[in-house]
């Protein structure tokens, strides 16, 4: 018999499920809105993921797989509906993908009844994370994620090594399984991401060089490669496109995050940067350009930070934190980019991509000196003062 705790749980479920998104109002940059409530979050995790719920074998109704955090997620729109392959994570700590539904881009996502079940190719791989949805021109869906292994050659118990796994689809619920990608001038590889286009020819990959799991080392920024056949996909040379840079918000480190989107005036990129603090690292989104016809040169590059981690989303198993791996470009020019607070739950901002171009185009950039940074505000404020004044 069904235990009745899973009917009072499933009707708190229901009603989160339902409960309707609007614009936050206390937000405003004119750039992007923030909605008031997360997209994704552990309590969307089906009740019956989490319990046993036969009365008989559970009697007390307690949750027997727990599940910890549902994040970065990598985000597709198919014939009209809106799916996002959430980063659930359990409450082992390890990883997996699932596939929420829904008709709308900002409420109501809903999980299938089953999580994603990848093809267990790897026997090393422990963990995996963060897919990167891309609808390419050959006709597939690819999936490309970070494939975590131990480092075995290293007595830390913690040390890892990261690769980019690669998964193709075409109704995102039978995955067909590729060998990981292959760097071969860089030891590791995160947040790994297949541009929708072939370039030259070829498919071309947005890469992370790493010299370690953590610190991304003499890897410089976000790097850009090519390789001819994508089910055994070999890179040779990475060259760079984002840089990090000192002083800056991606000196730490940072990485390519939703698909790049194409526009007239060039390829949009939402990625993160990092920068280390007092209080550990802290990541942000940011955006910059790419030219049409050679994807891996940047064309504009805004000052600083697009979205920073604001009032909640700053607390969650990893403070300081918000992260994209999925934006979704509609048909009528609205733009919503998927993006985790904290490692533990899922928001989505809405704009359009009128209002993204210009703030990529027309933002100035970072002049890199706080003298430099005053002299470029102070342009400004005469600028704005003069028309006040004359208003
Ligand atoms: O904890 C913050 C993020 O850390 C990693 O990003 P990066 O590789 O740039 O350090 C990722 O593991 C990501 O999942 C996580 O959100």
């Amino acid at each position: 018999m069904v235990h009745k705790k899973y009917y009072e749980e499933l009707r708190k479920q229901e009603e989160l499920i339902a409960k309707k998104n609007k614009i936050n109002t206390e937000f405003y940059n004119g750039v992007f809105d923030r909605y008031e409530h997360p997209v994704l979050t552990r309590d969307h995790a089906p009740i019956f993921w989490r319990y046993d719920v036969n009365e008989e074998t559970n009697p007390f109704f307690e949750e027997r797989l727990g599940i910890n955090a549902v994040m970065n997620s990598g985000a597709i729109e198919l014939n009209g509906k809106y799916y996002l392959v959430a980063r659930v994570e359990g409450a082992d700590r390890k990883s997996f993908f699932a596939v929420a539904e829904s008709d709308s881009p900002t409420e109501g996502f809903r999980f299938w009844d089953y999580p994603v079940v990848l093809p267990d190719t790897c026997p090393e791989e422990t963990n995996v994370y963060d897919m990167r949805l891309t609808k390419h021109e050959d006709g597939w869906i690819y999936g490309v994620f970070c494939s975590e292994s131990k480092d075995t050659k290293n007595k830390d118990l913690s040390a890892a090594v990261a690769a980019a796994g690669i998964v193709r689809t075409k109704d995102l619920k039978t995955w067909e399984r590729l060998p990981n990608l292959v760097t071969l001038r860089s030891p590791q590889q995160r947040n790994v991401v297949l541009h929708p286009e072939f370039v030259d020819g070829k498919y071309a990959f947005y890469t992370r060089p790493m010299d370690d799991f953590i610190e991304t080392g003499s890897g410089g920024g976000i790097g850009f490669g090519l390789c001819e056949d994508i089910t055994h996909a070999v890179i040779d040379e990475e060259k760079m496109t984002s840089l990090r840079k000192y002083h800056t918000i991606t000196e730490a480190k940072n990485g390519a995050g939703a698909v790049p989107i194409k526009t007239e005036k060039g390829w949009v990129h939402i990625a993160h940067g990092v920068r280390n603090t007092a209080a550990g690292l802290r990541y942000v989104i940011y955006a910059f350009a790419t030219d049409l016809k050679d994807p891996a040169k940047v064309i504009a590059e805004p000052a600083g930070l697009l979205i920073g981690p604001r009032g909640p989303e700053r607390i969650g198993d990893v403070s300081n934190v918000v992260f994209t791996n999925g934006a979704i470009a509609c048909d009528n020019g609205e733009v919503y980019i998927y993006y985790a607070s904290s490692d533990t739950r899922l928001h989505v901002a809405g704009t359009t991509m009128e209002r993204l171009l210009d703030y990529i185009f027309n933002t100035p950039e970072d002049p890199l000196r706080s003298p430099d940074c005053v002299k470029q505000r102070c342009e400004l404020i005469a600028k704005n003062l003069e028309l006040l004044k004359n208003s």
